[in-house]
């Protein structure tokens, strides 16, 4: 395959990128052993669609990670998915936009609504833009999410309510996952790729807000999320 970049918000806590699509993005990429060169890029406006990640290939601006995954995997022949049945790949696929369309918002209202995440994106704009503007960039950041999250829905609720709606994802994905090694077969499938990509900057970020710190409290969900983050071709390939 050519040569592919892949542009994601900066890393943190441990991670690659702080952004959760680009985390699934990255992991799906370690999955296939596709090689790809990553580029930093935090303004999610240079993208083809707006949002971040995108990917570079031929020459060609490619946004959306679902996207991004379905064309890749046609060009590399490798699907995640392969081996599951009809019925597996629809509860996966469930599973995936649960977190993506529903949990997302979740994480988001937690990184720039709630007090100690707003303090995050505060200094973290102090080390993007020099300090006289940090205050106002981190603002502005700040106001565009929340009209985005009450536009999608979830900044129309209360604090309460907001965290019992993202621990009842949570509650979902860990009864889900039960006993097994991972979600719905013996091996990752994309709902554990976005899991990954999801709940992983919650369990690792240090701020305390209340659905990050529920999901710190699970040692089964933590101990999986690790099985796939050690997830690598070589293994698969492997198995
Ligand atoms: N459906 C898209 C979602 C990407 C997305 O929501 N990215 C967020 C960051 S995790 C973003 O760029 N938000 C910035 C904005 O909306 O301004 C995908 O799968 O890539």
């Amino acid at each position: 395959m050519t040569a592919l970049t892949v542009f994601t918000f900066s890393g943190d806590w441990g991670l690659p990128s702080t952004g959760p699509f680009a985390l699934k993005l990255i992991k799906w990429l370690e999955l296939a052993g596709i090689p790809y060169r990553q580029a930093i890029e935090n303004s999610p406006g240079k993208g083809p669609k707006g949002k971040n990640p995108w990917i570079e290939l031929d020459g060609e601006r490619i946004g959306d990670t679902e996207i991004i995954i379905g064309l890749l995997a046609k060009r590399s022949g490798f699907d995640i998915e392969a081996e599951l049945s009809p019925e597996q790949k629809a509860l996966s696929h469930a599973v995936r936009r649960m977190l993506e369309e529903h949990f997302h918002q979740v994480l988001e209202w937690e990184l720039f609504a709630h007090a100690n995440g707003a303090a995050y994106i505060r200094d973290l704009a102090a080390t993007m833009v020099p300090r006289p503007l940090a205050g106002t960039a981190a603002s502005v950041y700040s106001r565009r999410f929340h009209k985005q999250l009450h536009a999608r829905g979830i900044a129309r609720h209360s604090d309460e309510i907001i965290a019992a709606k993202g621990k009842a994802d949570v509650d979902a994905v860990e009864a889900l996952l039960g006993e097994k090694l991972f979600l719905v077969a013996d091996r990752p499938s994309m709902a554990d790729v976005t899991a990954y990509g999801l709940l992983m900057p919650m369990a690792k970020w240090p701020m305390r807000t209340p659905v990050a710190d529920d999901i710190k409290r699970r040692p089964r969900l933590l101990a999986w999320l690790d099985r796939i983050s050690d997830s690598r071709a070589e293994q698969r390939l492997a198995a």
